[in-house]
């Protein structure tokens, strides 16, 4: 029998209802924090596991959430062309603040601020991907093209 979910993964099924989106949250036995670890879990390749990195613009100071392939390092230098300035990586109070979650936790939606959103393309290759639901033993699966929909994130290439 499933275990009622925590208030954290509570909070991330009323965001994806409020964005049309529709999740099954997975509590997990062990720990989902890592990308290989969620891998592990959940029984995909770690290409499949959505990694939710909080970025700090050096110039604006404003966040940018990317959402990345398990499989990808972020190529700093290259999205910072994209966007068009440098890229810090901010503390985790830092990341708290602005998602509301902490990290190994963090979800792809549903923040406490809205936070311009990036996509690795890679992440599009696949059926089915798999993501953070608000805490690291939560996950839940989606077709990676609805969760660019929702977000209204911007595809990019990451690595
Ligand atoms: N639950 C898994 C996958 S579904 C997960 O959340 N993976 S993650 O990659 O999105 O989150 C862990 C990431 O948080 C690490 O890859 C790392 O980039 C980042 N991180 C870890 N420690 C810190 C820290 N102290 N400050 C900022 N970022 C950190």
């Amino acid at each position: 029998m499933n275990a009622p979910l925590t208030s954290s993964s509570q909070r991330v099924q009323a965001a994806a209802e409020r964005l049309g989106l529709s999740i099954s949250i997975l509590e997990m036995p062990q720990s989902t924090r890592t990308a290989e670890e969620a891998a592990a879990a959940c029984g995909c390749d770690v290409a499949q596991i959505v990694k939710s990195l909080v970025f700090q613009g050096a110039g604006s100071g404003q966040p940018y959430l990317l959402l990345v392939s398990g499989k990808n390092r972020v190529d700093e230098e290259g999205v910072a062309g994209h966007i068009g300035e440098a890229l810090l990586r901010p503390d985790a109070a830092q990341v708290r603040s602005w998602t509301g979650y902490a990290i190994g936790g963090i979800p792809p939606f549903g923040h406490a601020m809205p936070l311009r959103t990036l996509i690795d393309r890679d992440l599009l290759g696949h059926d089915i991907v798999w993501a953070a639901a608000g805490t690291p033993r939560a996950v839940f699966s989606t077709d990676p093209k609805a969760l660019m929909q929702a977000t209204g994130a911007e595809v990019i290439a990451v690595a």
